[in-house]
């Protein structure tokens, strides 16, 4: 199988049920901000605030849920959808709070069975001013004896009935092996006819991986 496919097969496998799983998210209110990112120094604000004004279409940060992973009371990750290949029961999917980037928990993927692949979602509803516009997705991660196919930040664009429409799995720059937070950013294309995008976190094969501090942005 080469790795066009290998990478293709699990989102096209998700599809139906990722549509069912995610039913009530879709219907939710478009996740659109106006709200600049405030993260930045103090000394930015005006440059900031020329750099929106020249802009047409300015910058606009989506909303997503629980980006950082924080535990509710049950310890669970609200907002987040765990997803399994087949018959699950292969990965575990915790708020850990001893690798948290950000306190007071990161997320941790970890396999412990056999199935290839396993994964964090949450579907946002594609508001029709986005289509033809790039989003992109940044996230921080962390890797340990990760082996196969590997760590990566997910983006995919979908139409109503569920079908894929186009996606980006980080395929040219998996994290591997064993290494500390790294800041990585993907791309994606919104198609004219999306209807929701899938955003999240996936580890592929064994090991563990982490995330934390995810954000989406449009980009023009
Ligand atoms: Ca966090």
């Amino acid at each position: 199988m080469n790795n066009s496919i290998s990478h293709l097969w699990p989102a096209l496998l998700l599809a139906a049920y990722t549509n069912l799983a995610l039913g009530a998210d879709t219907t939710s209110a478009p996740a659109t901000s106006a709200v600049p990112q405030v993260s930045a120094p103090t000394a930015l604000p005006s440059l900031i605030a020329r750099r929106q004004a020249g802009r047409a279409a300015p910058d606009a940060v989506i909303s997503l849920k629980n980006p950082s992973f924080n535990p509710d009371q049950q310890g669970k990750m609200s907002a987040w959808v765990a997803i399994e290949h087949a018959s699950g029961n292969a990965y575990t999917f915790v708020a850990d709070p001893e690798n948290a980037l950000s306190i007071p928990g990161s997320a941790r993927i970890r396999r412990h069975g056999s199935e290839p692949y396993g994964l964090l979602q949450q579907s946002i509803r594609v508001h029709p001013s986005w289509h033809n516009k790039t989003a992109r997705l940044s996230g921080s991660l962390r890797g340990a004896d990760i082996n196969g196919a590997g760590g990566a930040l997910v983006l995919r664009a979908d139409d109503g009935s569920g079908q894929i429409l186009a996606w980006n799995f980080m395929q040219n720059d998996r994290v591997k092996g064993t290494q500390d937070w790294k800041r990585y950013t993907i791309e994606l294309k919104i198609p004219p006819s999306a209807y929701s995008l899938i955003v999240g976190v996936m580890l592929e094969d064994g090991g563990t991986l982490w995330a934390d501090n995810l954000a989406i942005e449009l980009i023009d």
